[in-house]
């Protein structure tokens, strides 16, 4: 990377405080990561300077809300490489852009007797919406299973993806076990077949490139506040032969053409799927966040974080009684790293890490089918961004072993 890390983290007030008496470590960033300067400006500038409605005014301020808007959809569409900004939907985040597809290309295409192909390792994001789809439509929902090591198993993807699928919907990086899954593959998988694939980006996008064109994906979701934008603000791509064909989720105000007493058309894309007065500030902040992340390029982003996990994991691998979820080949895990210290609940472990002034989430991580699937209630989950360093691993480590001495001996 260009800049060093501690320019970098000097983007980020955030992390220059104590917490409970001991430097902050940031490990949490799969929940939600931090905001540079540069984000947090980019919103009061716009809140200070130019705020107004979007597609509405023809006053000047109305303009440059408008253009501002629009110019983040188009950073969007090139960090993605979408064809064009029609492809590119805002959302309120991953959440929502994977219920609009389950809410409308999923209630018009999908039929009883149809299969919708996911995976154990899914967040209840990219598995509820078809959980209800399926039940809705008496169609069947398809579980992809798990190797050993925590990756997909691609021989049973290739048996469970039939004629009879209509959706594949498979996140591309794991919120547990940090592996990347092969959604290439399984998009010429889903083709073959004649089903559309969906791929859940909320943790890639912030952490690898992602090109949609060439994972040649019909869908994806992710959302801003995983890499660094504000939260309730995100995006859905798709394909925009699929969404010309696909009906509107939402009704109201800025996505109709016209509107009669009994019937109404529909404005062009990517429109007529933002109805309402969207989160303009977001999408901003979210143009921000990303040429923050472009100043580097995604390619270094994930180098950086992979140079940390090659630290990292052989070090927790190490630790007596840590079982580590995911592959303990560094090579094939990301930054997010889930484990277990034996005789210990997760939340406890988290708390002594707390202590220690590292911030780790404990709990189900919203994958309560995974969990059963790894016959643990839940598991303690650390995961690197790119401002955190080889010092804050080290932490890490030491206050594992610490907490471990801690509920041990009752002493540290
Ligand atoms: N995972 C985590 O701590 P939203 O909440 O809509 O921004 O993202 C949902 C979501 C969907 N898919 C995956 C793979 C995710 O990791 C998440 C969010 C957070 O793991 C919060 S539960």
């Amino acid at each position: 990377m260009g800049k060093n890390l501690n320019d970098i983290r000097a983007d980020f007030p955030i992390l220059e405080q104590q917490v409970n008496d001991e430097p902050l470590v940031y490990l949490d960033n799969a929940a939600t990561t931090q905001k540079p300067k540069a984000v947090v400006e980019a919103l009061t500038h716009y809140y200070y300077h130019d705020n107004a409605n979007v597609h509405r005014g023809v006053h000047t301020l109305a303009e440059r809300a408008t253009e501002q808007f629009e110019a983040a959809r188009e950073k969007v569409r090139a960090f993605i490489n979408a064809r064009s900004t029609k492809e590119v939907l805002f959302t309120r985040g991953t959440t929502t852009s994977l219920n609009w597809i389950a809410a409308s290309y999923g209630e018009a295409n999908v039929n009883a007797g149809d299969e919708i192909v996911i995976s154990y390792m899914e967040h209840h994001s990219n598995l509820v919406p078809w959980q209800q789809l399926a039940l809705r439509k008496q169609a069947k929902l398809k579980y992809i299973k798990l190797n050993a090591d925590g990756t997909l198993d691609m021989t049973d993807a290739a048996q469970q993806i039939t004629d009879q699928t209509k959706i594949v919907a498979i996140a591309q990086v794991s919120n547990v076990l940090g592996v990347v899954n092969p959604v290439k593959d399984l998009a010429k998988l889903a083709h073959q077949h004649g089903a559309v694939m969906v791929v859940d980006g909320a943790q890639s996008l912030p952490n690898m490139p992602v090109d949609v064109q060439a994972l040649d994906c019909d869908f994806l979701a992710f959302s801003g506040h995983k890499m660094m934008g504000p939260t309730g603000i995100g995006g859905l791509y798709a394909k925009e032969e699929l969404l010309n064909a696909m009906a509107p989720v939402e009704f109201g105000g800025e996505m109709i053409d016209f509107v009669n007493l009994f019937d109404s058309s529909w404005s062009q894309l990517p429109w007529k799927f933002e109805a309402g007065t969207p989160d303009i500030s977001g999408a901003i902040g979210l143009g921000a966040a990303i040429d923050y992340l472009n100043q580097f390029g995604m390619a270094a982003v994930h180098e950086h974080e992979q140079k940390l996990v090659d630290y990292v994991l052989p070090q927790l691998l190490a630790i007596d009684g840590l079982t580590v979820y995911g592959p303990h080949d560094p090579a094939k895990h990301t930054g997010v790293i889930a484990f277990n210290l034996d005789g210990l609940h997760p939340h406890d472990l988290a708390t002594g890490l707390d202590m220690e002034g590292v911030a780790v989430r404990a709990g189900h991580h919203c994958a309560q089918p995974l969990m059963k699937y790894l016959q643990v209630p839940a598991t303690a989950r650390a995961s690197f961004y790119i401002y955190n360093t080889k010092a804050d691993a080290d932490r890490l480590v030491e206050s594992i072993v610490a907490t471990k001495e801690f509920f041990k001996n009752g002493t540290i």
